[in-house]
């Protein structure tokens, strides 16, 4: 025998799945999204990321960072090298990169209040990538905030970035 969904629940159902997709953001902008939730006695996860992680965008172009995150975490946009990156779940929590770039920020490790939101190394905007033991470029994005760079890498570089709050959260800006 075969079962057919009515069209009324099956309309419903489609409705359902393409309702809680966040529109696509603009061009030229990165926006992070998610919240965090738990499964008790199972775990703990918190869903936070940027849309899009990769972006493509010219040199001398400027970026909008748009903080669209439900649970009002802050973040921060960093410029690291490819092989700093965490990609583990230890390396991610034990973070080498994180340090410096929260001590170039000056964050206060109780509030998580930043005196330095805006840390460029090297030349004058979005070039210059951190390590393990240097910050890099590096913008701060508080809660509920927008805030602007420049990327100024020359046309052809690829640029790795993380967030220093939720190291997980990576993607790369591509220049042409
Ligand atoms: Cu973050």
């Amino acid at each position: 025998m075969i079962r057919r969904t009515p069209p009324a629940l099956a309309a419903v159902a489609a409705l359902a799945v393409a309702a809680p997709a966040l529109a696509a953001p603009k061009a030229n902008t990165i926006e992070a999204q998610g919240t965090s939730k738990v499964k008790i006695n199972e775990y703990i996860q918190d869903g936070q990321k940027f849309v899009p992680g990769d972006i493509t965008v010219k040199s001398g172009a400027t970026i909008t960072l748009r903080n669209k995150s439900k649970d009002g975490a802050p973040h921060s946009l960093s410029l690291l090298k490819k092989s700093a990156l965490p990609r583990t779940a230890a390396q991610v929590m034990q973070c080498a990169a994180c340090g410096p770039l929260l001590a170039a920020h000056q964050a206060d490790p109780t509030t998580g209040e930043v005196k330095q939101p805006l840390v460029d190394a090297g030349r004058p905007g979005f070039d210059t990538e951190g390590t393990k033991t240097t910050a890099g470029d590096s913008i701060f994005l508080p809660p509920k905030g927008k805030v602007t760079f420049k990327v100024t890498a020359k046309k052809g570089s690829k640029l790795s970035y993380f967030c220093a709050v939720h190291p997980w959260m990576q993607g790369t800006i591509t220049v042409k």
